[in-house]
Formats: C-alpha cells, sequence, structure tokens
C-alpha cells in the first residue's frame, strides 16, 4: 500500500530517484508516531523526513485544530506524490484505533511519544493520566505484537520514558539507578517502561526505552517552566506584562535541546539489538539560574519581575535531576549540541520575536494583552 514513490526531500533525493526504476529503488521506510502534534512529535518528523521515511502519525480529535507545530511540514494528501507526511485520528485510550492504524500501515518503527505530559497536571487527573500514559503505552505495545508476525523484518518499538521516573534518587541517574517515581504521572511512566521490558523479554521485540531528561525548545508547551519564563521575557521586554508567577525556584533540572533529543530516539531503533538509554546533557540548573540566564538575555533582572505563587507548588517535588549518559555517548555515539546557554537565548529570540507580533496586535485593538494566561 506504500506505492507512493516520489522523490524524498532535495535535488539530490530527486535525481537519484529519477535514475532508479521505481521496481529496485530501495523501499522507504514507514514510521508510526503517537503524539506527533507534541513538541517531540514535530522534531522526530522533521528528522525522518530528512532521512527520507514516510511518516504517518496518531493525532486525537479535538474541537480546535492541534496541529500547529506541524503546519509547516503538511502538504495536502491530495497531492499524493509529494505528501509524505500523513495524519490518523486515533486515541491512547482507543485501544480499537491503534491496532486498526497498526495493521493497516504496518510500519517498520513506532514511536510512542503520546502523553498527558505535565507533572502538576497528572496529580488533578491521575486516572486518566494512568490510562494515557501507562495503559496507553500497553495497548500500542500490544498491537505492534500482534502485528509483527505479518510485517517482514519485524516492527521495531520506541517508548518515550522521562527522567521523572528516578523522582527522589539523587544525581547523576543513570540506566542502573533505582525508579522512586514522585507523581502520577511518574508512576504510569514506571509502569510504561516496565510494560516494555516485558515486552522485549516475553515476545522477543525489539522494543526500547528512552530514559529522557528535560529537553526544551521554541516549540515547548507554554505552561512548562522553561517556556513560561521565556514567553513571560518576551512579553515584559515589549511591555505586555510586568510580572510572573512561579512555584518552586530551587528545583534542579538537566535541560537539553528537543532537537538533539529525537536524534538519540532514532538511533536506539538502528541498534544491533533493543536495550534502554538514558538520554541526557550531564548538566543540572536550577529554575533560579535558567531565570538568571533568560532575563539576562535581554538586559533585565528576573527579581524585579518574578513572584513566587504557591499554587504552582506540588504535592510531591522532584528535587534534583542530573542525568549520567555514558551509555548513549559510548554505544549510540549520540551527544548534544546545544548547551545551556544557547537553549536558553534560542528561546528567549523566539519568543521576544513572539510577542513584538503580539503587540502589533494588541496596539491594533485586535487582541487585549491580559488574555495571556
Ligand atoms: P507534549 O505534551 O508536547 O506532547 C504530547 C503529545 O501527546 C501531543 O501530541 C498530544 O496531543 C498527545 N496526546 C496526549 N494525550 C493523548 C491521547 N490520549 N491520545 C493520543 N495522543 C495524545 O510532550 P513532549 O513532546 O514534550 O514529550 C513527548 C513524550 O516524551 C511524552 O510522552 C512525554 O511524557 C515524554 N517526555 C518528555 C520530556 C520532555 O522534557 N519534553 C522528557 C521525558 C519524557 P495534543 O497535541 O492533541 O495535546
Ligand atoms: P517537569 O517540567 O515537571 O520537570 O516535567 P516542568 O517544566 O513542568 O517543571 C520543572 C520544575 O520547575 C518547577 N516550577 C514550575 N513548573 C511549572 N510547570 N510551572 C511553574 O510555574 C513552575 N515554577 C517552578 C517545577 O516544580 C519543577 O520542579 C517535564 C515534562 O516534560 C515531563 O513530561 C517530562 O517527563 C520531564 O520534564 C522530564
Amino acid at each position: 500500500q506504500h506505492a507512493d514513490q516520489s522523490p524524498a526531500n532535495g535535488q539530490a533525493m530527486a535525481n537519484v530517484m529519477s535514475v532508479i526504476p521505481p521496481s529496485i529503488a530501495p523501499p522507504r521506510k514507514v514510521a508510526l508516531i503517537s503524539g506527533i502534534t507534541g513538541q517531540d512529535g514535530s522534531y522526530l518528523t522533521e528528522l525522518l523526513l530528512s532521512k527520507g521515511y514516510e511518516v504517518h502519525g496518531l493525532i486525537r480529535r479535538s474541537s480546535n485544530f492541534n496541529t500547529a507545530r506541524l503546519d509547516h511540514l503538511y502538504v495536502d494528501p491530495h497531492n499524493s506524490n509529494k505528501a509524505r507526511m500523513r495524519l490518523h485520528y486515533a486515541d491512547l485510550s482507543d485501544a480499537s484505533s491503534l491496532r486498526r492504524w497498526v495493521d493497516t500501515l504496518l510500519p517498520d518503527e513506532v514511536y510512542n511519544l503520546a502523553a498527558q505530559s505535565h507533572v502538576a497536571v497528572s496529580f488533578e487527573i491521575p486516572d486518566y493520566t494512568a490510562d494515557v500514559v501507562a495503559t496507553g503505552a500497553l495497548r500500542l505495545l500490544d498491537a505492534v505484537r500482534a502485528a509483527t508476525p505479518s510485517k517482514p523484518g519485524g516492527i521495531r518499538y520506541y517508548q518515550a520514558g522521562s527522567s521523572e521516573m528516578f523522582g527522589s534518587t539523587p544525581p547523576p541517574q543513570s540506566e542502573t539507578s533505582p525508579f522512586h517515581p514522585r507523581s502520577p504521572y511518574a508512576a504510569a511512566k514506571c509502569a510504561a517502561h516496565w510494560y516494555t521490558v516485558n515486552y522485549r523479554e516475553a515476545y522477543g521485540m525489539f522494543a526500547c526505552n528512552g530514559i529522557l531528561f528535560n529537553h526544551e525548545s521554541p516549540r515547548r508547551g507554554e505552561n512548562f517552566v522553561t517556556r513560561k519564563i521565556t514567553r513571560a521575557v518576551g512579553r515584559i521586554r515589549v511591555g505586555l506584562q510586568t510580572r510572573l508567577f512561579l512555584g518552586n525556584l530551587s528545583a534542579a533540572r538537566d535541560w537539553g535541546f528537543a532537537g538533539d533529543y529525537v536524534e538519540a530516539m532514532w538511533m536506539m531503533l538502528q541498534q544491533d539489538k533493543p536495550s534502554d538509554y538514558v538520554v541526557a546533557t550531564d548538566e543540572s540548573h536550577t529554575v533560579e539560574e535558567f531565570l538568571e540566564e533568560a532575563f539576562g538575555c535581554v538586559g533585565l533582572h528576573w527579581k524585579d519581575h518574578v513572584e513566587v505563587d504557591p499554587r504552582y507548588f506540588r504535592p510531591a517535588e522532584v528535587d534534583s535531576l542530573r542525568g549520567d549518559s555514558t551509555r548513549a555517548r559510548t554505544v549510540l555515539g549520540w551527544k548534544p549540541k546545544v548547551g545551556f546557554k544557547e537553549l536558553v537565548k534560542m528561546m528567549v529570540d523566539n519568543d521576544v520575536d513572539l510577542a513584538k507580533k503580539e503587540k502589533v496586535l494588541v496596539d491594533a485593538g485586535y487582541r487585549d494583552a491580559q488574555q495571556h494566561p
């Protein structure tokens, strides 16, 4: 069903494809991504398209369009020669939808990135978080297990694990550090981790857990602390707001760039054997240090603008995360390209530009400056 032999990105590939008859051209690899509309989904899609893959993404129904992070990659499927990314409705809470798309597409690789991924929100909606993050992963794994005999060469599976699984285990955290989850989200991710290990051992599946530490970007959701800060820096800089309310400023995180981390996901699935890997910068900073750096980028001082609001404190906190990614660096040959200062600057620059555009709308009366959450 993948008769679409259109040229891949770039003139070089187009030239090659034009001289190789379709019958002997190597078949294009097919990837299926859950959570394609999220931060990581958009970067992973870019990476896989650049490698010549056909990418299928599962999106959930929403009353508003939820594909903003993919708009720059979207080609109308009626233009079937060019559209190498296709989107399909499914939901991790609906096993039948997952099974249908795995069976229909028989992809080479499945990346399970879908999740209710906000730690604080998981205390508000714990049942739903467990259903999507833990049982949802099991549903997708089982769909892959059932379809694997029908796919020559098998189907490889990636599970988006999290440093939150380490919770209160002190740093540095590596593949051998014990899990001690501190939220419904983290407990559900631990379940998904062990389902993946179990399916690998029980059925011989090529299934990998990436244990990724925090990774950020200009596409990060606006209610995660880094983006909340850089959005505020942009808006304060252009005069759209004056104050920023935050919770615990002393938490330490190992922050990297999302674009680097999706490369590690892909690398895991290209190995001879499936395994689990910690992916991190191996460097840690507090929220306060992030504030210092971000406000400093535009010549402001965070203490003039930030107020602590206890409503952002969590019932249980993860105090300190710093990875030890030696295994990913030695076995996969992965290493991060973007460092802390560069990451903060990338996000601040993006959000100053965004705030300038917002300001035009506010000044023209199309938007109220207070509308921002
Ligand atoms: P995002 O929150 O940006 O994206 C989550 C994705 O999951 C979105 O596409 C969302 O869809 C989708 N989704 C949510 N619920 C469902 C559901 N019921 N059925 C189908 N899809 C659903 O997360 P990130 O891109 O930042 O993270 C990707 C994965 O990696 C997540 O599993 C996250 O928990 C994990 N992770 C992230 C880290 C990070 O620092 N970013 C670190 C470690 C792990 P919609 O757009 O409609 O909301
Ligand atoms: P985290 O990211 O919980 O590490 O999970 P988040 O950015 O939400 O919090 C990081 C730290 O900042 C503190 N904090 C605040 N956090 C938010 N969101 N809002 C605030 O106002 C605020 N003030 C202080 C938090 O208490 C925390 O200590 C992210 C998600 O992407 C998960 O899906 C992923 O698994 C982990 O990273 C690794």
